[in-house]
């Protein structure tokens, strides 16, 4: 039987998840998305999670700094074609101190302005991330069908038009980018979690982990997102 464009399953094996989080920067100690990281991998691996097609989910640890962090994720992704394993998904996931809810990501943006050097000690300004690149590309998850998903677990989410312009939006970019150069119609995108760790947090692990699970679930559902009206009016 041969495999369909969209069917990234081995003729054996599950179908592979690319599933990265962030080391520590800006002078924390931790990074939460490391958390859901790791505790997504190990419920898959353990069998504990409903995901479609019972994935190997590949986690993956990524620096914090330009150029960097998108290259380590590209190769990641180059290792599974070589492999002939192509992941069926690709999510990227990393902390947005102060905020206090998941924020589904819908855009990356072309361009580096970072406001604290990154661990490298880089602090580019008003550089793009790909030279020539369009000026900004769409998340290809099912950020609504997730959205309302999420929603209805009573996990506090938020459609976001904006990853920022430090390595997160890095990563998305280059993501979204390198996806469409090798021609991979697979689903990929980014998600911002809370800081876990703080006692008052509306969003604990394991809504960050049920949340991530709703997404993963919908990007191996694959087809096209659900067309409900939301956005932002300012
Ligand atoms: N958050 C930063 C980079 C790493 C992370 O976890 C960001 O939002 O860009």
């Amino acid at each position: 039987m041969s495999a369909g464009p969209l069917d990234n399953r081995p003729a054996s094996g599950a179908p592979l998840v690319l599933l990265t989080g962030f080391e520590p920067f800006g002078g924390m100690d931790h990074n939460p998305s490391w958390d859901v990281v790791t505790a997504v991998a190990a419920r898959a691996a353990a069998g504990q999670s409903s995901l479609p097609g019972a994935p190997e989910v590949r986690p993956l640890c990524l620096p914090v700094a330009f150029g960097q962090a998108p290259r380590l994720l590209d190769e990641a992704v180059e290792a599974a074609v070589v492999e002939g394993r192509p992941p069926a998904a690709v999510l990227a996931l990393g902390l947005a101190a102060g905020t206090d809810v998941v924020r589904l990501e819908r855009v990356g943006v072309n361009l580096r302005d970072a406001r604290i050097p990154d661990n490298a000690g880089a602090q580019p300004a008003d550089e793009p991330v790909v030279e020539g690149g369009d000026g900004a590309l769409f998340s290809t998850l099912r950020l609504k069908a997730a959205h309302t998903r999420i929603s209805a677990a009573n996990i506090p989410v938020q459609l976001s038009l904006s990853a920022g312009s430090f390595v997160c939006n890095d990563v998305l970019y280059s993501l979204l980018h390198g996806l469409r150069v090798r021609g991979l119609e697979i689903p990929g995108g980014f998600v911002h979690v809370p800081d876990l760790r703080d006692p008052l947090a509306p969003v604990r692990l394991e809504g960050a982990v049920e949340a991530v699970e709703i997404l993963l679930e919908e990007a191996l559902h694959g087809g096209a997102d659900v067309a409900t009206p939301g956005g932002t009016l300012h």
